[in-house]
């Protein structure tokens, strides 16, 4: 036998052990396929799996639908809270019922916005520039009265002096605390926006509030040149290096739980849309400090925080941005979360979730209505209410 030869036999016998080896390994993978799950997928032959059927069978076995809802199409307001030309109401907090009613705050501001081409220091940026948190409450979740400013922006010179917008309420211990974003003039497209904190005996008030922001930016990304374009970055830093948002406390396993949208400067539209990304930061007192948990970002999808606890974990309905955007998820642990139904569509965004339901009868319990906003246009927004259901069936007519 030539050496040629030797060589040939060796490598044909390499190639027959592995591929025998693969054989071993996907018949071993089938075997772990149960006849049940293949019947479930309706899969035709399980040696040949396509791309999407080996995803399939990835899928957790035991969900089932208890997680899935349908929302119905937003529904106006009445009373003081129907749409008002040249007033803009959004964003509004979630309800707390108190004294036999329902209260919500929301951000308020009037006149058209002016967009970032002008003069930032004395121009309306955008909807939610100059605004003020106000408040109203409702007998009926329907009709609604509008009872006034609850926290203004800052004396000039202060964090939160251009703008307090997109706010939450948390009651604890017969207390009660409104966290909101700030931004502090001039209002460039570049400018960080932080996260403060008002708190008061009453959800009538008086509000005080923090003297320093609750959370900030990570600091650690790098403009490029001065134009105020937020696409331009040397570094882009963590996923919330330009803006903390919309924020939500939750008192959880004995802490405070900050739930918070991040913005990155440098932000892409990547294969799911615009890169949005949740984290949370834990306080043990509602006051703060806040420590952003190490691992931030807690989400890779979503926009505005829609939070809320069950079964001794936290559920967290996620829309808008991201590939894993219209799923409602949940973590056992308020930081690990998995998808636990994927929607059809949320019309209700900025949602502001009914804290008097019962959160524990229902995974979805406490979406059954709730508050939303509508842009009439883009200089005016509304807030708007939404209902949502469970959809087990899929029946044709008559059937
Ligand atoms: C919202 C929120 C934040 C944004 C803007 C106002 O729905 O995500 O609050 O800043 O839009």
């Amino acid at each position: 036998m030539t050496f040629k030869t030797k060589l040939l036999i060796q490598l044909a016998l390499t190639i027959m052990f592995c591929s025998c080896n693969s054989n071993i390994e996907s018949h071993k993978e089938n075997e772990a396929i149960n006849q049940e799950q293949i019947d479930h997928l309706g899969i035709t032959n399980v040696d040949s799996l396509s791309a999407a059927s080996k995803r399939a069978l990835k899928w957790p076995t035991d969900l089932g639908n208890d997680w899935f809802i349908e929302f119905s199409g937003l529904q106006p307001l009445k009373g003081d809270l129907a749409y008002e030309e040249g007033v803009v109401r959004r964003d509004p907090s979630a309800m707390i019922k108190e004294n036999g009613k329902y209260y919500v705050w929301y951000s308020k501001s009037t006149g058209k916005c002016d967009g970032f081409g002008g003069d930032v220091e004395n121009d309306k940026v955008f909807p939610w520039d100059r605004c003020d948190i106000w408040y109203a409450t409702s007998e009926d979740g329907e009709t609604w009265k509008e009872e006034g400013l609850a926290v203004p922006r800052g004396k000039k010179g202060s964090y939160d002096d251009r703008s307090v917008f997109t706010v939450e309420i948390m009651k604890h211990k017969d207390k009660y605390y409104l966290c909101y974003q700030t931004v502090k003039s001039p209002y460039t497209v570049r400018v960080k926006n932080q996260v403060g904190l008002a708190w008061a005996d009453s959800p009538d008030g008086p509000w005080a509030k923090s003297e320093k922001p609750i959370l900030s930016p990570a600091d650690n990304g790098v403009w490029k040149g001065e134009k105020q374009n937020r696409h331009a970055v040397i570094k882009k830093g963590d996923f919330d290096s330009h803006k903390v948002h919309d924020p939500c406390i939750i008192p959880y396993k004995d802490k405070f739980y900050l739930y918070y949208k991040g913005e990155q400067m440098g932000e892409q539209i990547t294969f799911g849309g615009r890169q949005i990304r949740h984290g949370v930061a834990i306080a043990d007192n509602p006051l703060g400090p806040y420590v952003k948990s190490p691992y931030n970002p807690i989400s890779n999808s979503g926009h505005e925080i829609c939070v809320w606890p069950y079964k001794g974990g936290i559920a967290s309905l996620i829309t808008t941005d991201g590939p894993e955007k219209n799923t409602i998820q949940w973590s056992p642990d308020g930081i690990n979360f998995e998808i636990m139904s994927v929607l059809q569509s949320v019309p209700a965004h900025a949602i502001g979730l009914n804290r008097s339901a019962d959160s524990e009868k229902d995974p979805t319990e406490i979406l059954r209505w709730g508050l939303s906003h509508v842009y009439n246009s883009w200089n005016y927004q509304s807030i708007m209410s939404f209902t949502s259901k469970r959809k087990t069936t899929h029946l044709a007519p008559g059937e």
